[in-house]
């Protein structure tokens, strides 16, 4: 018996085993949840499936969250595969490379901004206006990922925190108006961990680094611990949980280094 026995959950951003919605994928699949995980395009279709066999997936779907009209298709096969939807994981972000580096400004145009806001933000809405219609009347989930950067300016992160900062306020819309329903909506808010999107950012390593030597618990976080949190919360055991940003971080975001000398930073 697992806590997420006979739910059935949609996740997305599946792209490497070190993906942090794959770490989400294999905590729900052990803890009893029926998974279809989906791919952003043909090529990436090949090394989902085998990702999804190593944990026991064998439902797949396209969804390019660029393409409105094919994720009005992906949820209607959701409809015709399970009939309902009890949860869905929204773990995709994208900027362009300008936007992740450097100097503000510099990188901050209106197609990068319109971007990274595009694919990294409203995404989340947008899958939701055509998931939340399969989640009525069954104690549905929806979580997203999100970062520090959301709120605090991070050097290099740049627009994508800004996006974060969307990402959040939509999580808190979307709870408050789809709370009638009986559907939560939450984040969480991981630590820097090394994947294929994160390898993006300029000075990730150098990030890495200070995080260790700053977080309460010395040390990075990984993505099994970021998919423990992701289950329980859309888990009946946080039924009482909605609207928020959950820190699965070490500790890092409730920690200040004014007053530490900079040799023991
Ligand atoms: O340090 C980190 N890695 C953190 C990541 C710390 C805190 C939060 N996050 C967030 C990210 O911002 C993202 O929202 O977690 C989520 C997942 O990120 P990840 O696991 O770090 O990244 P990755 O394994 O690269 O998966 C993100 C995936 C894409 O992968 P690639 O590497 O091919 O860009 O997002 C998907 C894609 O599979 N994606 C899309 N999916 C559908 N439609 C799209 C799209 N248009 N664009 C990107």
């Amino acid at each position: 018996m697992g806590f997420l026995d006979s739910k059935k959950i949609v996740v997305t951003g599946v792209a490497s085993d070190l993906s942090i919605a794959f770490g989400i994928a294999s905590a729900m699949k052990r803890e009893g949840a029926e998974l279809i995980l989906t791919y952003q395009n043909d090529k990436l279709k090949p090394r989902v499936e085998k990702l999804g066999a190593k944990i026991g997936v064998s439902e797949f779907l396209p969804l390019d969250v660029a393409n409105e009209e094919e994720v009005a298709k992906t949820f209607e096969e959701v409809k015709k595969t399970w009939g309902g939807l009890d949860g869905l994981v929204h773990a995709i972000a994208f900027a362009p490379r300008e936007a992740i580096e450097g100097r503000f400004l510099d990188g901050c145009n209106k197609d990068s901004f319109t971007t990274a806001l595009q694919i990294s933000a409203y995404s989340f809405p947008l899958l939701m206006r055509y998931a939340a219609p399969l989640m009525q009347g069954r104690k549905a989930a929806a979580l997203a990922m999100t970062y520090l950067g959301a709120v605090q300016a991070v050097p290099n992160y740049n627009t994508m925190g800004v996006a974060k900062a969307a990402l959040e306020a939509s999580v808190r819309y979307l709870a408050a108006d789809l709370g009638q329903d009986g559907i939560r909506v939450n984040a969480v808010s991981a630590g820097p961990i090394r994947t294929l999107a994160a390898s993006g950012i300029k000075d990730f390593r150098k990030m890495l680094k200070g995080f260790e030597k700053t977080a309460p618990l010395r040390r990075c976080v990984t993505i099994e611990e970021v998919g423990n949190t992701a289950a329980f919360l859309c888990s009946d055991l946080a039924s009482g949980i909605t609207g928020e940003i959950t820190y699965v971080d070490a500790g890092f975001n409730i920690f200040s280094s004014v007053g530490v000398e900079e040799d023991e930073k």
